[in-house]
């Protein structure tokens, strides 16, 4: 018998996958769904240390492959110390990025061979798979300035040319083209009310289907 789901949330830079997140969290909770809110890189101690890491604006000498392998090393532990043991208990599980992020942005934007990124992403899976992948499409200039109107400092990825996170995008709206069961593309760019009810409607789809 089926026991929880998982729900992914991703998408562009600064599209609104934490904002929308809230919304669907509070949606289901209201349904009376037991939820679990996590993302990656980061979700377990160890996987925060990792995000750390990866993120941290003071190290641009991080190399390709050591990028990869750090977000993969993030999601062995994920997987294994807390998504499995959460769906297995019935919950509902929506992460913040997860496996269609490492294609996006280690193979188009990075330009990583494909097969090494599927591999690492089979060893750090196992087998496993999130229900749906929902896309927050949005131009990235748009989502870097949403970024930049927080007063943050940008980590290491977000200081990467517009260029990069332009391939990213492609690289989810292929991914969304080639696969059009797990992953639905929203446009970002409407207001948030809209993005909302759309990403509402894709998860209300999946928890009743
Ligand atoms: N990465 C990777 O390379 N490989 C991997 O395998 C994984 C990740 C897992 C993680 O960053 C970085 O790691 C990411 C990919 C890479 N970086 N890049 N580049 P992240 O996911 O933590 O950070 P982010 O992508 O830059 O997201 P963010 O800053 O957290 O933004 P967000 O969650 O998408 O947006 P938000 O915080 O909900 O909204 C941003 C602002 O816009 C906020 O003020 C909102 O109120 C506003 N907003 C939201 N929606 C709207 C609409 N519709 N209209 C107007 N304003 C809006």
């Amino acid at each position: 018998m089926r026991k929880g789901y998982m729900i992914v949330c991703d998408g562009s830079n600064g599209a609104g996958k934490t904002t929308v997140i809230k919304a669907i969290d509070a949606h289901l909770v209201s349904r009376g769904h037991a939820t679990v809110v996590t993302r990656e890189p980061g979700g377990t101690v160890i996987g925060e240390k990792i995000r750390e890491v990866v993120l941290c604006p003071d190290t641009p000498e991080l190399c390709a492959t050591a990028e990869l392998m750090l977000f993969a090393a993030a999601r062995a532990q994920h997987v294994r110390e807390k998504i499995i043991p959460a769906m297995a208990s019935g919950k509902i599980v929506i992460s913040d990025r997860f496996d269609a992020a490492t294609v996006s942005f280690q193979h188009y934007a990075r330009g990583l061979p494909l097969d090494l990124i599927n591999l690492l992403n089979d060893i750090a899976l196992n087998g496993f798979k999130p229900d749906i992948n929902i896309i927050l499409d949005l131009d990235p200039a748009i989502g870097i300035a949403r970024v930049n109107s927080r007063g943050e400092r940008l980590d290491r990825m977000e200081r990467e040319k517009l260029e990069f996170l332009q391939k990213a995008r492609n690289g989810y709206l292929a991914q969304a083209d080639r696969d059009p069961k797990r992953f639905a593309v929203i446009d970002a760019s409407q207001p948030l009310e809209d993005v909302i009810s759309d990403a509402i409607k894709v998860v209300d789809h999946i928890v009743a289907g």
